[in-house]
């Protein structure tokens, strides 16, 4: 077993890690930015470090300094929570070759996936459906316009390495496409360094339903059942829930099928999630795979009573799963609010500031994961999430409403935050009836005045 884990990462998932790692008698080494020096996460872990200055890219992007980081404190592994190095197969490649175990698959399979175009094709490869669309990724106007026409309209447009809807855009007919396939390639050529682009039909008003996996490094891969991710507002989720109020049972078991297929088929080790649309016959199609812990993992966590984090670690040092596919039972349900330091009333405006007095709920079936204390200055370099707020019970209707009383007791002064906007949605006829779809964050705006969201400061 690991004797002692760096941590590339900041805010509640660096806070996350220290806590698996303390429970598995582990010791911690955090990274910290110049900003980040009154961060949580630096007072919990055992030692802290200072990586560099407030910029990410100066930072916890910056692979180099995290490896020397890690050589100083002679660290067995290096866990990359999610977002920064997380996704970057470069930086797999480099702890595989100093022998610094990385938390996660293997670069080459980090790699593959993070090719959106790739990962289709070997969903195609495993028998797991997929959307209607192009054979890999179409590199001139006048081939594109050809499988436009065959797939027929609407069509999205993807970038290769895109992800999580950067990049994606939508055309009606072919004038449109043609504009738009060029708009795609450039945009995706300016923000990825690498301008490829597919093509997929659009489908209208789908769920995004995404699945579990853990897969350890002797071949075993099971699934922890999905999560509802559909209350997203521009491709940001907000709202998540496990198990999806949309799915029957058989739905269940097929798609887990396909999850597990997928992640077999490439030697994926780690905890992992495939991501599918499923549309309003109950089609489901893969869109993608994610080869990280995912900000919305302790939901399914509670609902199946394994810790998905110790589990990554216990993978990563070459224990085998403990827990058999008909072990894995789903007995709870668990809605996660995301807490952002975010105006709803003001067009989701970011708000970085002190936060003058913090008072997180608690009592029976809730669970608060954030780095955020009273006297806290969040920093404006980074995301603006600063909590998640999980509320579980035996039914939905019970979750549903224990959300609901722990947002009321969530107190954050000082800045404004998602907590009236979520309680606004715990109240909605439209989310209490679970039959909403990716355009619900849309359709409640639109219908809902704004000033409602606004909190005492
Ligand atoms: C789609 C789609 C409709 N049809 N693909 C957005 C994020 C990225 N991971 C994939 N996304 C979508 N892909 C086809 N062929 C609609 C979306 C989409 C979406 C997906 C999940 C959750 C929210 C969404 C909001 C708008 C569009």
């Amino acid at each position: 077993m690991f004797q002692k884990i760096l941590i590339a990462n900041r805010g509640e998932i660096a806070l996350r890690v220290v806590r698996a790692c303390r429970e598995l008698g582990i010791k911690t080494m955090a990274v910290y930015s110049e900003a980040d020096e009154q961060s949580l996460h630096v007072q919990l872990a055992d030692e802290a470090i200072c990586i560099g200055p407030n910029a990410s890219n100066q930072s916890y992007l910056k692979a180099d300094r995290i490896l020397s980081a890690a050589e100083i404190g002679d660290v067995d592994a290096i866990h990359p929570g999610y977002g920064f190095l997380s996704e970057n197969y470069r930086f797999a490649e480099q702890c595989e070759r100093c022998k610094i175990k990385f938390i996660g698959p293997k670069s080459e399979v980090i790699r593959s996936m993070g090719d959106k175009a790739l990962a289709r094709e070997m969903a195609k490869k495993a028998k797991v459906p997929i959307i209607m669309g192009s054979d890999g990724p179409l590199d001139n106007e006048e081939q594109a316009c050809k499988v436009a026409q065959k797939i027929g309209f609407p069509i999205i447009i993807k970038a290769v390495a895109g992800g999580g809807g950067k990049g994606m855009r939508l055309a009606h007919n072919m004038v449109a496409f043609t504009k738009e396939f060029n708009a795609a390639r450039a945009e995706a050529e300016k923000a990825f360094g690498n301008g490829a682009v597919y093509i997929e039909k659009y489908i209208e008003e789908p769920r995004h339903i995404e699945f579990q996996i853990l897969a350890d490094s002797h071949g075993k891969v099971i699934h922890l059942g999905e999560r509802d991710c559909s209350i997203q507002r521009r491709y940001q989720k907000l709202i998540e829930e496990a198990p999806s109020p949309f799915l029957t049972e058989d739905l269940r078991n097929r798609m887990g099928k396909c999850a597990v297929r997928l992640a077999e088929s490439c030697g994926y080790e780690n905890a992992g999630t495939i991501e599918f649309l499923v549309d309003k016959r109950g089609n489901f199609y893969f869109i993608e795979m994610n080869t990280r812990i995912q900000v919305e993992h302790g939901i399914t966590e509670e609902v199946t009573g394994i810790d998905l984090v110790k589990n990554q670690i216990l993978i990563a040092a070459g224990q085998q799963l403990n827990i058999n596919q008909k072990d894995v039972k789903i007995t709870k349900h668990a809605i996660e609010c995301r807490i952002n330091a975010e105006d709803p009333s003001r067009n989701f405006a970011p708000c970085p500031g002190t936060v003058t007095l913090c008072y997180t709920p608690g009592g029976h079936g809730v669970r608060v994961d954030s780095h955020v204390y009273g006297g806290y200055q969040i920093p404006p370099y980074y995301d603006s999430m600063i909590g998640k707020l999980i509320a579980y019970g035996r039914n939905r209707q019970i979750a549903v409403d224990r959300m609901y009383r722990a947002l009321s007791e969530y107190i954050i002064r000082g800045i404004s935050t998602t907590i009236p906007f979520c309680q606004a949605i715990m109240l909605d006829p439209c989310f209490k009836n679970g039959q909403y779809t990716t355009k619900y964050i849309e359709d409640f705006l639109n219908r809902t005045p704004k000033d409602i969201f606004t909190q005492n400061k």
